[in-house]
């Protein structure tokens, strides 16, 4: 089990930067920039984009004197927070959030998403779905026409784990495709997530309606969320291999 690091095998730095990691900064940058300004209550997103969201939010927060309260989605973007000594509060406090920034596994012509490649779907979602602002940040590989163009492990479904058999039955027989649990790297048992659930990751075999899929899965008895983000982001960056960021 991962239990409390669902999100950990995504997070590292790389000291000698790829293209991608590159671009990941340079998006994770320019979001930063062009929305967060002071008195704000920002959503911290998971992942390994954020990361440098993050470091371009604590530089801020030094050199202009700030006030900023941070949001996480998951344990990482809390343990995140803290590291970069930002100051963490919950929704119990700020159920208001004036700007979410997140990464996302794919992002399609329309701005709909798959979320949750790091299992931290279900927070993030809740922190995304009460922000007037929801901004991705991604670099050039998850930019597709189509869900499914680029990523190929499958839309995650947040479940409780008494239902995971049957959730995984029933999504296969509404809406085909295969349905696999979730297991972690050491293949000891299933990844556990931050709310201590399990991860199906459904692999589609068509495109679909997503609004109506996402609405049809979320009404399956234990299913808790789906990594389908739909209509919620208003901006992307996309970090571009070129050293360009462009806006969608
Ligand atoms: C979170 O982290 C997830 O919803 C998504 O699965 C992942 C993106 O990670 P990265 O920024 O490392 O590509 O935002």
């Amino acid at each position: 089990s991962t239990s409390g690091g669902a999100c950990s095998s995504v997070c590292s730095v790389p000291s000698t930067m790829s293209k991608a990691e590159e671009a990941k900064k340079l998006a994770g940058r320019a979001a930063v920039e062009n929305h967060v300004r002071n008195n704000q209550v920002l959503g911290i997103g998971s992942g390994s984009t954020i990361v440098h969201a993050v470091q371009r939010i604590a530089e801020r927060v030094k050199q202009e004197n700030l006030n900023l309260v941070c949001i996480p989605t998951s344990f990482q973007a809390r343990q995140l927070i803290l590291q970069y000594g930002l100051t963490l509060s919950d929704l119990d406090r700020h159920p208001e959030i004036d700007l979410a920034i997140d990464g996302a596994d794919e992002v399609d012509a329309d701005l709909n998403l798959i979320k949750g490649g790091g299992g931290c779907l279900t927070q993030e979602k809740i922190v995304a779905g009460y922000a007037s602002r929801f901004i991705v940040i991604a670099d050039f590989r998850k930019d597709s026409k189509n869900l499914g163009d680029q990523w190929h492990k499958g839309i995650p479904i947040e479940v409780i784990p008494m239902a995971y058999v049957p959730v995984s039955r029933a999504v296969g027989q509404k809406f085909g495709g295969v349905v696999e649990l979730r297991m972690a790297v050491n293949k000891a048992g299933p990844v556990v997530t931050d709310n201590g659930n399990f991860i199906l990751d459904w692999k589609f075999d068509r495109v679909h309606k997503w609004s109506e899929v996402n609405t049809a899965i979320k009404m399956i008895p234990g299913v808790v969320d789906t990594g389908l983000f739909i209509n919620m982001a208003e901006r992307v960056y996309f970090g571009m291999q070129d050293g360009s960021v462009n806006m969608r």
